[in-house]
């Protein structure tokens, strides 16, 4: 369980890479580190495809140490590094020009905003030499297939969404996108995290990224079998079902209400289930936050670090839940696969596992009826209906999800099937995911969108030279038919392979279905049949897609603009700590944002508060160790992982340590712009450069010098505590997703 920080999925599986890709651009990602066993698949790349493998990190990390090609890039510049690519691809015609035509809107504005990032301009925003660039920019336009990778070194900022726009409008261009050994594999954090993305543990959205539109809800009414109003009835007056709740990046502003806030009342009570809390930016305000609430609840298999550093003394109170060891289910895999998992034992001692934590509160609380009555619901006859008295959690939670979840494609998803894929795993190729003798047809774990319970699962999104029923698609009509008087719909070019519709088609709606698949239906199928694809629980409309050998999703143009964002076409924007203060006038950030997860959030205000690299000269990265992982409780309490890095610690330059009359292992105070610090050893580095500082984040138990030993439970602190970076992380959110900027900060070094 985890927040879900990384957003995207795989658009191709690690034996892809491994099979097919010839160059691998990894940006913003630390696989040799973060995923060292997909990472060995890019490994194998290079020995098998003589791949090339590019990496751009501001750190030179374990994974550059493994690449063809390393780019030392300045934090928060990888708009403008891509566009000074894309410079040079369009000067000398290297795009794909009939991909670009047939199937991307709005690549025109690229092109133009692009025409200003010349080798000389990018070098001197990013810090990239010219001649790398231009190198780079040649071995990309001429090396096909290649994929990019990325992680959190592109999300976690100011302009993360902007980030993950560039990447693929870059793969868009080179047309690689829908191939073999190419696409955009953005790696995920936590096991499952997929699977939270997906179920949207989101204050934005339903699952299966449905949003919280009132024809939403009523398609999750009729799915959960309980009536509308009731649903309404939850919230403190209706509109708020359409609005977005607090971010957990953010969260703390309710409560301590310093700000305005869009809310009916503030935050009191905290339920905390499966994030460390240290692990969230502004921890010093997360800590004011958690003293003043008037309850806290953490439902954990560890004692969650929130619980300790907090002064609050009384109603905080820590429900033991079971690991994934002791629970049965399915979870999802950074490639859009299921994977079914048996428990090994039962919940231990008193332990529970989380959804009987959940239940037992929905009992309390009067809607244990509403709360799981799907899963006993059933499809029978194209409606509908409760078939029995009591449910089996782990499979009838899944088939919940595959009758509900259409928008991603998860209908094949049934627990009869992803149960026999792992019996069956002998019989599946882990390298093309392909079954063999019983499981010939079908792919290992159903990569979604797997339609309907024939479809074999689609290893490579918007492939359209394998045919539907097979895996293939078109990229999907979202955005309506038309933008501008331009058509959104894939050109007639593109006909998905075996499709008996030509060309480009929109999604398919009870409206448009007998046009577009050029069919009747019978009275009986048009008094069944829901709206559209997407809330169509009969499955008519998915079943007359699959005998034209039709994507409901539609097949349509992919948009590099989108013209509902702030920026249309990705911007390069400086961080709003920028460490050059001459280039915030030439590319400043946003204006400052109001009520977005029901807060306010500082842009410009902040970028041009005060000269900030003045006082604050040094950048600071963070990253991930091999060691820890996430807020790090979990792995700070076994002996052997935490005795590999004993103590908090920071990278520095043996250049920049000089500066500070620091010795190798000295402590040295962080100083922040929000004006926290923290105290951490100074660790000689050259992975760094000596403008520098890269912390790793998965300490807790220590904040701005104090240590909070005493706070733990007898018997339960573990072997190493210390300082979390995210005390002096700097102040900046993503202006749609609010991530916070991990990434992209400035500190002040003070010997100890
Ligand atoms: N051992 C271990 N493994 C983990 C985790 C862990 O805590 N420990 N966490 C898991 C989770 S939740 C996740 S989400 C994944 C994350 O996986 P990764 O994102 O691969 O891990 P990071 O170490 O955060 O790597 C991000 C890289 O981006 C770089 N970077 C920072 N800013 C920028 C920038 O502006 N531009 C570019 N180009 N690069 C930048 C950093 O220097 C860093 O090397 O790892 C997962 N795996
Ligand atoms: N500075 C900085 N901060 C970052 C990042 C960064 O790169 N830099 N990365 C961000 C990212 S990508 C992420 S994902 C977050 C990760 O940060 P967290 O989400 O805080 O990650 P974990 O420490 O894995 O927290 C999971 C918690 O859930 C508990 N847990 C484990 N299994 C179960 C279970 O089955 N049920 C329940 N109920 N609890 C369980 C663990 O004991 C742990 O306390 O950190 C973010 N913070
Ligand atoms: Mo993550």
């Amino acid at each position: 369980m985890a927040n879900t920080w990384g957003y995207g999925a795989m658009t191709n599986h690690f034996g892809d890479i491994l099979r097919h890709s010839k160059a691998i651009f990894m940006i913003g990602a630390n696989s040799a580190v973060a995923n060292p066993i997909g990472f060995k698949h890019m490994l194998q790349a290079k020995d098998r495809n003589n791949a090339k493998l590019i990496v751009i990190d501001p750190v030179f990390t374990k994974s550059a140490a493994k690449a063809d090609h390393y780019l030392r890039i300045r934090t928060g510049t990888d708009i403008a590094f891509i566009y000074g690519l894309l410079h040079l691809i369009f000067k000398n015609g290297w795009q794909d020009k009939s991909f670009i035509k047939e199937r991307v809107y709005g690549i025109e504005d690229v092109m133009e905003e692009a025409k200003k990032w010349t080798p000389a301009e990018t070098s001197d925003v990013t810090g990239i030499p010219e001649e790398q660039i231009i190198q780079i920019a040649r071995l990309m336009a001429f090396t096909k297939p290649a994929t990019i990778i990325w992680a959190l070194g592109i999300t976690q900022h100011s302009v993360g969404t902007s980030n993950t726009r560039i990447l693929p409008i870059l793969q868009l261009v080179l047309g690689n996108m829908g191939k073999k050994g190419g696409g955009c594999n953005i790696i995920r954090g936590h096991d499952n995290v997929q699977g939270s993305t997906d179920m949207c543990c989101l204050a934005d959205s339903l699952p299966g990224y449905y949003g919280l539109s009132k024809s939403s809800w009523k398609y999750y009414s009729d799915g959960w079998g309980v009536d509308y109003k009731w649903l309404e009835k939850r919230f403190a007056a209706p509109k708020w079902m359409n609005e977005k709740g607090f971010s957990l990046a953010k969260w703390w502003q309710g409560v301590l209400q310093e700000e305005k806030t869009y809310s009916s009342s503030p935050i009191r009570a905290l339920w905390v289930q499966g994030t460390g809390i240290t692990s969230m930016a502004q921890t010093a305000k997360v800590k004011e936050a958690l003293d003043k609430l008037d309850l806290l609840v953490i439902a954990e298999p560890f004692v969650n670090e929130a619980a300790v550093i907090t002064d609050k003394r009384d109603d905080i109170y820590i429900l033991p839940v079971c690991t994934q060891f002791e629970v049965e289910g399915i979870v999802t895999a950074t490639n859009r696969t299921a994977q079914w998992r048996d428990k090994v034992i039962d919940p231990l001692y008193e332990s529970k596992t989380d959804h009987d934590v959940m239940f037992e509160f929905a009992k309390k609380f009067g809607f244990y009826e509403e709360y799981t009555k799907a899963m006993r619901m059933e499809v029978v006859d194209k409606k509908l209906k409760v078939v029995k008295d009591t449910f089996n959690f782990a499979d009838d939670a899944c088939n919940e999800i595959a009758r509900i979840v259409k928008t991603i494609g998860l209908g094949g998803w049934t627990a009869k099937r992803l149960r026999e894929h792992q019996k069956q795993w002998h019989l599946f190729d882990p390298l093309t995911l392909k079954g063999r003798g019983p499981m010939k047809g079908q792919y290992y774990g159903l990569p979604w969108p797997s339609w309907d319970t024939k479809h074999p699962g689609s290893p490579i999104l918007y492939d359209v030279d394998t045919p539907v029923n097979e895996g293939g698609m078109g990229f999907r009509n979202r955005f309506g038919l038309e933008h501008d008087g331009h058509d959104l719909l894939a050109d007639d070019a593109v006909t998905i392979k075996g499709s008996k519709i030509k060309g480009g088609y929109p999604e398919i709606t009870a409206a448009n279905i007998e046009e577009v698949l050029k069919i009747k239906l019978t009275k009986e199928e048009k008094e069944l049949i829901g709206a559209n694809w997407k809330f169509d629980f009969s499955g008519i409309i998915q079943e007359k897609c699959a005998e034209a050998g039709v994507a409901p999703y539609g097949n349509a143009k992919a948009r590099a603009k989108v013209w509902n964002f702030p920026d249309q076409v990705p911007k390069h924007r400086e961080p709003i700590h920028s460490p050059r203060e001459d280039l915030v006038k030439k590319y400043p950030t946003y204006a400052d944002q109001t009520n977005n997860f029901r807060v306010d959030v500082k842009f410009s205000s902040e970028q041009n508060a005060q000269n900030w690299s003045k006082d604050f000269p040094t950048m600071l990265v963070t990253m991930r160790l091999v060691n820890l992982s996430g807020a790090g409780m979990l792995e700070r309490t076994s002996k052997y992982l935490s005795h590999i890095t004993p103590e908090m610690f920071a990278h520095i330059n043996p250049e920049l340590a000089a500066d500070y009359d620091l010795k190798d292992g000295d402590d040295m105070w962080l100083h922040s712009p929000q004006g926290t610090k923290i105290k951490v050893k100074a660790i000689y580095s050259h992975s760094v450069t000596p403008d520098r500082i890269a912390l790793p984040y998965n300490f807790a138990g220590v904040m701005q010098g104090v240590d909070y030993s005493a706070n733990y439970p007898e018997g339960t602190k573990p072997y190493t505590i210390g300082e979390s970076s995210n005390t002096i992380t700097n102040y900046g959110f993503d202006i749609i997703t609010q991530i916070p900027e991990f990434n992209a900060g400035l500190c002040l070094i003070k010997k100890a």
